[in-house]
């Protein structure tokens, strides 16, 4: 057996023995399916904004930023707009979960949408930061249908400059994704209120676990649940209770690993091998 297989085991166990499993996800779980994730050195968003010529780097996700000068974020959109990226190993390791009715919740930071795309079930997904699903005014609210959104950002040499504006009040359009400085949905907060006492196995994956609230979720599962934290570097507490798990590896090979420990590897190969 290797580190990683006898570090499992007891998140096996867990499984074969029917308890169910919550996830925490990061834009780590999509960096295999090619989307750069922010933190990463070298490879990730923020290392890569230069040609944008931010004052910051999380200024293209920020609210005041974007009412003034929207491009960058439009500019960065382009590249990130769901579409033209395929569910990872991990992704489908969640549906197969799913599938055996051994998925509490999906908590995603992700604004990709993958989740949805490999089979993952609306009710059992919290889009903590929203996604490029809806789109709304910035100053009336006025909602904007998403072929006409692609459409004004397809439009660069009309007089919108590829920017989406509100045919109402000429407003600048955002996707309903959250930004610094916005408010969460009300849903991660009923929701989790519900859940946190009656997780049993929670999966911390492919996050750095800086953006608040959602960093603190991990922290807030009672101790009776086992933690496990899949994820190049550690972070947050995971590690800090003894039954906590640590597998620092990429998300692709913890999940293959997970599956052939499980007898699931066929399947996830064939889930994987559909995209
Ligand atoms: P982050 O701060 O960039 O952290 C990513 C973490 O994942 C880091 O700890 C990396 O070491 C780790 N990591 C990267 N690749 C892998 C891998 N293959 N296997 C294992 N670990 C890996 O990203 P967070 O999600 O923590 O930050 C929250 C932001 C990022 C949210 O608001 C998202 O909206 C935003 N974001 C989302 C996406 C997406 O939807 N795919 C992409 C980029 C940024």
């Amino acid at each position: 057996m290797t580190d990683l297989e006898l570090k499992l085991a007891p998140l096996v166990d867990a499984i074969k023995e029917g308890k169910k499993v919550a996830f925490f996800n990061g834009a780590g779980i999509s960096t295999a399916a090619g989307i750069p994730d922010f933190r990463s050195p070298n490879t990730g968003l923020y290392a890569n904004l230069a040609k944008l010529d931010l004052p910051y780097a999380e200024a293209v996700f920020d609210i005041d930023y974007f009412k003034e000068n929207p491009k960058p974020f439009y500019t960065l959109a382009e590249e990130l707009y769901p579409g033209k990226f395929p569910p990872t190993k991990f992704h489908h390791f969640i549906k197969l979960l799913q599938d055996r009715d051994q998925l509490h919740r999906v908590y995603t930071q992700n604004i990709d949408t993958l989740e949805r795309l490999a089979g993952v079930k609306d009710e059992f997904i919290i889009e903590a930061h929203g996604s490029f699903a809806n789109n709304h005014c910035v100053d009336c609210s006025e909602e904007m249908d998403t072929e006409t959104l692609k459409a004004h950002m397809r439009d660069k040499q009309g007089k919108q400059n590829g920017i989406p504006t509100c045919t109402k009040c000429n407003g600048y359009v955002k996707p309903d994704i959250v930004f610094f400085g916005e408010g969460l949905p009300k849903k991660f907060f009923t929701q989790w209120d519900q859940d946190c006492d009656q997780i049993e196995v929670a999966i911390v994956a492919g996050t750095s676990l800086t953006v608040h609230p959602f960093a603190s979720l991990p922290s807030d599962v009672g101790k009776k649940g086992l933690r496990v934290l899949v994820n190049k570097d550690r972070v947050g507490d995971l590690g800090r209770r003894k039954s906590d798990i640590l597998a620092l590896h990429e998300c692709d090979h913890v999940a293959e690993t997970l599956a052939t420990l499980l007898g699931w590897d066929k399947e996830l190969n064939k889930l994987y091998g559909e995209f």
